[in-house]
């Protein structure tokens, strides 16, 4: 699979607006593997497939959950906006036999992160975060920080979502402050 099929089977399941967000943030994916000099290959493919499952039924994508050997099921009792990363990554290994750890994982842990995430955990993740569409105030500093240091952005935009989702009383999915911590750890 190219990027530019990748693109093509989201534009298929994913409404309009959601759809040009994935060319945005591919498009930043890309950039960003250069910038890093990555081989942009994978990452083109994990970036412009990272959403496919968005826009599945509540429902479906809960029956995946529970019927998929390998998903937790602890991820039932977190936010349902943390279901389609991981359902994501099984149903595109199913529907195109697509089998590569590297894209599965990058799309499986776009929204949470993980511990020792990859680098294309890390660019897709990130490119997710800052893709121009988005206009939070914090998306400035992860920028300009994507630009130099990809763990120096992760660990700042996770840090984000932590407080993000704190100050609204959310529960965190353990993946995000194992992410978190690890980034910190690592980096002081
Ligand atoms: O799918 P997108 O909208 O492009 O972005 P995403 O997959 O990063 O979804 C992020 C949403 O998930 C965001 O609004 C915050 C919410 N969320 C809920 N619980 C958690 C969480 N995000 C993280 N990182 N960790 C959580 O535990
Ligand atoms: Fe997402
Ligand atoms: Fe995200
Ligand atoms: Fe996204």
């Amino acid at each position: 699979m190219k990027t530019e099929q990748a693109l093509a089977h989201s534009k298929e399941v994913l409404n309009q607006k959601r759809y040009e967000h994935v060319e945005r943030v591919t498009e930043t994916a890309l950039r960003l593997a250069d910038l890093h000099g990555e081989n942009a290959s994978k990452i083109g493919i994990a970036a412009a497939l990272h959403d496919f499952s968005k826009d599945m039924d509540r429902d479906v994508l809960r029956s995946w959950i529970i019927n998929s050997g390998d998903l937790p099921k602890d991820l039932l009792h977190y936010h349902h906006e943390l279901w389609h990363g991981p359902v994501g990554s099984k149903v595109v290994e199913r529907m195109f036999l697509l089998n590569d750890p590297e894209i599965l994982d990058a799309i499986r842990y776009h929204t949470t992160g993980r511990i020792h995430m990859s680098t294309t955990d890390k660019i897709v993740f990130i490119a997710d975060y800052i893709e121009p569409g988005r206009t939070f105030e914090a998306v400035h500093e992860a920028r300009d920080l994507a630009q130099s240091d990809l763990d120096h952005a992760c660990r700042y935009a996770l840090k984000h979502s932590i407080d993000f989702l704190m100050n609204r009383k959310q529960p965190i999915y353990p993946d995000t402050f194992q992410a978190y911590n690890q980034l910190t750890q690592q980096i002081y």
